[in-house]
């Protein structure tokens, strides 16, 4: 390649080479650091995407980086056929970082609902009980937990189904936030768990009523059913507690993480357990070739490291409320609704003038902030949790000027 890169080549390559599975805005971005990217010609954002909140120690954190050069030079993959000198130093870390006796390291979330799903299952089997391929899954209405063909079976999204059936059976689906419904669904005697998000991000960051986790929690408890947590983007202290189960103080049966777990340097997902779910799993019944390699173990040892050095929930928690209690005082009719809880926050647009969310979008891109649409009409807000109270405030008033632009 000797032409010199533009932001419009860039473009003019992804949309001839690559498939259309995506709809990027029109920003082609070269760099990233803390909570700031530029793009090709130099042009500053605020990230309030951080990639879907895999970057919430903000980008090329430089402790993690460093983790990922030392280990690069040295071994980056074994596959599982053998033993390494990393995978167990990482695996006591996070099973004592997270409380759990034992941790199955993955790739991507997908992969780690997958792993999560096949453990509940066994779990119902090898020791609920319920006969052979009779285990059943609770689900929420809107939930969104990766694209593969078994957790899209679980997607009442159109967008995600559509097309892609037959599904895998096994799933039952209620709405969420509704404990009756959960309670009706758990007197289903093969029922082995219940898969929920914290906080329905994709849905467009739907927060339960206090205490909907812990009732739930303790109705699955109550019929000998597995809770499980997907907290691949709520978790990581991206909701102002390391988990977001946090806030009610529930111990998932099944914890789900991926994204911030390696800060965005490397892919890497994970599924924590006690022995009684993790040891149904026997030798040569799971895994992938990536699963738990050198170089992912090291760059989430740094990654989580980070997250306390900096005290990152925190953080997220004192930042989160500052941003609501900016955006509700933003005086625009487009602005129906602002709901979150840490950093993970989202407005709720009305269109104006013929004006949508994605119009914001642009507006905000413009100005220098970077955000995206998620269901067309909501704004999901969640900056890297290394920003500073400074640009915080710079990043509201431009999200502010960007509102108002449309009155
Ligand atoms: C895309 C959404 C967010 C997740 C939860 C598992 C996964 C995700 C709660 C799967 C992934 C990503 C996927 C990415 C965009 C982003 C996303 F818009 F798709 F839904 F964040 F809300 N559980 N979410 O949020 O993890 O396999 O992607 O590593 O597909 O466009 P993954």
């Amino acid at each position: 390649m000797t032409e010199k890169m533009t932001s419009q080549l860039a473009m003019e390559l992804e949309n001839k080479h690559g498939a259309h599975n995506y709809h990027p805005l029109p920003v082609v971005l070269a760099k990233g650091k803390g909570a700031r990217v530029w793009n090709v010609e130099g042009k500053e954002y605020f990230d309030f995407l951080s990639a879907y909140s895999a970057v919430n120690q903000g980008h090329c954190h430089p402790k993690i980086i460093g983790a990922l050069i030392e280990q690069a030079k040295t071994l980056t993959l074994t596959s599982r056929a053998f033993f390494n000198d990393v995978l167990g130093v990482y695996e006591k870390f996070a099973t004592e970082y997270f409380g759990y006796d034992k941790i199955l390291p993955m790739n991507s979330g997908a992969e780690g609902d997958e792993t999560a799903l096949k453990l509940c299952r066994k779990w119902a089997y090898e020791k609920k009980g319920v006969p052979e391929n009779q285990a059943k899954i609770i689900v929420c209405d809107g939930n969104f937990h990766g694209r593969t063909i078994t957790v899209i079976s679980m997607s009442t999204d159109p967008d995600s189904r559509d097309g892609f059936g037959p599904f895998t059976p096994g799933f039952i689906a209620i709405p969420y936030n509704d404990l009756a419904a959960l309670e009706e669904a758990l007197k289903d005697p093969n029922v082995a768990g219940f898969l929920v998000e914290p906080i329905q991000g994709e849905a467009g960051v739907f927060v339960p009523d206090e205490g909907y986790l812990k009732k739930a929690y303790d109705l699955c408890k109550s019929k000998n059913v597995l809770f499980i947590a997907d907290e691949v983007q709520t978790g990581i202290a991206r909701t102002g507690k390391l988990l977001a189960c946090d806030h009610e103080g529930v111990r998932p049966d099944i914890l789900i993480l991926g994204k911030a777990l390696s800060g965005g340097v490397y892919p890497v997902s994970a599924v924590l357990a006690d022995d009684e779910i993790m040891l149904t799993i026997k030798p040569g019944e799971h895994g992938s070739t990536f699963g738990g390699n050198p170089l992912a173990a090291r760059v989430s040892i740094a990654a989580l490291e980070v997250v306390k050095e900096e005290n990152l929930a925190e953080r997220a928690e004192a930042l989160g409320k500052i941003f609501r209690d900016e955006m509700r005082k933003i005086d625009s009719d487009m602005i129906e609704l602002v709901r979150g809880k840490g950093l993970l926050n989202a407005i709720v647009i009305k269109p104006k003038n013929g004006k949508t969310a994605w119009d914001v979008c642009l507006k905000m891109a413009e100005n220098g902030v970077l955000a995206k649409p998620t269901h067309g009409h909501i704004i999901r807000f969640a900056p890297p949790l290394v920003i500073s109270e400074e640009e915080l405030r710079e990043a509201i008033e431009r999200i502010k000027k960007s509102i108002l632009s449309f009155e």
